[in-house]
Order: C-alpha cells, then sequence, then structure tokens
C-alpha cells in the first residue's frame, strides 16, 4: 500500500510507523490522519506484525500537532466531526491488541501529544518537547487529550498543562509520569525496539489480555474491571501458550510462545 504521508517497515515482526511531513513538522492533517489508521487497521489482522513503533520523520519533530491551516477552516460542525474522528482513531490504536510504543523524537505537541497518550508506551529522546499549547489557539485538544492526560497524570497537573499551554521537556515528562523513560537521541529508535522486542519475546495472547485489562478496565469501576481480568485470565488457562508457558518454567528452559 503507497501512503503519501506515512512510512512503514515491518522488520522480523515489528512495524514501524514514521509520521512523515517534516516540512509542517509531521502536523497531522485529515489525510496523514486518515493513513496512520489505514495502517493500524491492515497490522490489527496481520499476523506478521507482533508490535508497533510509532515516530516522527526528520530530526525535530515526532508531531507538532494537528494541521492549523486545516483547523483554521472548521465549523462547529466539522470541527466537531474531525475531533470525533481523531477521537475514534486515537482509541483504535490505544484499544490495538498488539503493544504500541511512541518513540518521540522532537516536538509532541497538540494532536501529536494526544497520538503519544494513545500509545501504550512513551519513550522520548532528550530533545522531546511535550505539551498540549491548544489553547494558545484558542481551542482545547480535541483527540482525547483532555481525558488521556487526566488519567495518566492527574487532574491538577493535566489542567496545569492544559489550561498553560506550556511545553515541557522530557525530563520534566519523565518525572511527571508523562513519557516511561528518556534516552539520548541517538539511542532512541534501539530503546524502543529492544523494548518492543522484549514484550514481542514474552506470551502474546497474555500480552494482548494486559493491554485489554488494563486499558479497558482504566475506564471502569475496579470492581468490574477486576471482573474482566479475572474473566481473561480465565480465558488465557485454555490456552496452548498457557500450558508451554508454565512447562518451559518446570523444565527450565525458555518458552516457546505461538499465540494460541
Ligand atoms: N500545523 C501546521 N503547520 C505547522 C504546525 C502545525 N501544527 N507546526 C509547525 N508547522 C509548520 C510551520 O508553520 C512552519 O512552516 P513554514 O516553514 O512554511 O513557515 C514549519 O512547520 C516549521 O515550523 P517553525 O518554523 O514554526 O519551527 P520552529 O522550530 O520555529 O517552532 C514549534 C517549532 C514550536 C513546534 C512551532 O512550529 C509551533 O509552535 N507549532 C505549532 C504547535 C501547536 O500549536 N500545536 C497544536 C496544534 S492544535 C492541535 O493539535 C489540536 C488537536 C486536536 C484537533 C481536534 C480536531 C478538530
Amino acid at each position: 500500500m503507497a501512503y503519501e504521508n506515512v512510512r512503514t517497515e515491518v522488520r522480523d515482526g515489528l512495524l514501524v510507523l514514521t509520521i512523515d511531513r517534516p516540512k509542517v513538522l509531521n502536523a497531522l492533517n485529515a489525510a496523514t490522519m486518515e493513513e496512520i489508521y489505514e495502517v493500524f487497521a491492515a497490522a490489527r489482522s496481520d499476523e506478521k506484525v507482533k508490535a508497533v513503533i510509532v515516530t516522527g520523520g526528520g530530526d525535530k519533530a515526532f508531531v507538532a500537532g494537528a494541521d492549523i491551516g486545516e483547523l483554521a477552516q472548521k465549523t462547529p460542525t466539522t470541527g466537531k466531526e474531525t475531533s470525533e474522528r481523531g477521537q475514534f482513531i486515537l482509541s483504535f490504536i490505544e484499544r490495538f491488541p498488539k503493544p504500541v510504543i511512541a518513540a518521540i523524537n522532537g516536538f509532541a505537541l497538540g494532536g501529536g501529544c494526544e497520538l503519544a497518550l494513545a500509545c501504550h508506551i512513551r519513550i522520548a529522546s532528550e530533545k522531546a518537547q511535550l505539551g498540549l499549547p491548544e489553547v494558545t489557539l484558542g481551542i482545547i485538544p480535541g483527540y482525547g487529550g483532555t481525558q488521556r492526560m487526566a488519567r495518566l497524570l492527574g487532574k491538577g497537573k493535566a489542567l496545569e498543562l492544559i489550561c498553560t499551554g506550556d511545553r515541557i521537556g522530557a525530563a520534566e515528562a519523565e518525572r511527571i509520569g508523562l513519557v516511561n523513560k528518556v534516552v539520548p537521541a541517538d539511542q532512541l529508535m534501539a530503546t524502543a525496539e529492544e523494548m518492543a522486542r522484549k514484550i514481542m519475546s514474552r506470551g502474546p495472547l497474555a500480552v494482548r489480555a494486559a493491554i485489554e485489562a488494563v486499558m479497558s478496565g482504566s475506564d471502569m469501576p475496579s470492581a468490574e474491571g477486576q471482573f474482566l481480568e479475572a474473566t481473561l485470565f480465565g480465558l488465557l488457562c485454555a490456552s496452548e501458550d498457557t500450558k508451554e508457558g508454565m512447562k518451559a518454567f518446570l523444565e527450565k528452559r525458555p518458552a516457546n510462545f505461538r499465540g494460541k
């Protein structure tokens, strides 16, 4: 499949999706959002893809936000529709059944920060700057950022970042839990790949269930989330992978998971 705004590469089960509009710091216009969706929709049922890394093309930006040229044309109706479509696409990523890691190589602002928030794990280069500067444009985050940031950081920190529109550096982002880890720029992709491959070596059905339990469960009251956890646990007990994982431990050898 040929894309205009993104690049994809699959290497030994790892899909690297690069948002690639460096002239506008990888800003997300509608066409780019649709291409991102198409890549994830195809990868969902592609057995060759076991994990995804999302990053930005060029050396300056992960994604500097939604495309402000397009946003400036929105009416109340098209603004709401665009927000809803973006929310749908980022929720599709959040609920993706295989691990998704954001490798944040530079500016992750507005919709770019929201894209990173929808990924399961965020690793940032020391050069990264993150923020939700929408209020500086007279708008608010519209791709789920108000909800995801508040759930990740707590309401107080989220409101501070959203209402000031301030950009923060990678070290501060790590300190407040907005990113999992910060590494030198030249080690970013290797670190993201190493983490992806470690997760890929684990039982894929178990990883899928863990993502579902955490992502779906965090939108539920604790008792319902725990019910979901127990149900997924029970389901895994019927899998070949669970038997293989336990057997391998008892036989003191590495497990050979087959995703079955
Ligand atoms: N959209 C469109 N173009 C952009 C964007 C963007 N978000 N960001 C940068 N560009 C363009 C610049 O206009 C510039 O183009 P040109 O070379 O033609 O002048 C080029 O990229 C390079 O940018 P700068 O010259 O500004 O580079 P600097 O290094 O000086 O500054 C910054 C980098 C600080 C990242 C700066 O570009 C900036 O502030 N960008 C905008 C950041 C921003 O406000 N992002 C939030 C956008 S709003 C949003 O994301 C809402 C999401 C929810 C949408 C809901 C749907 C309705």
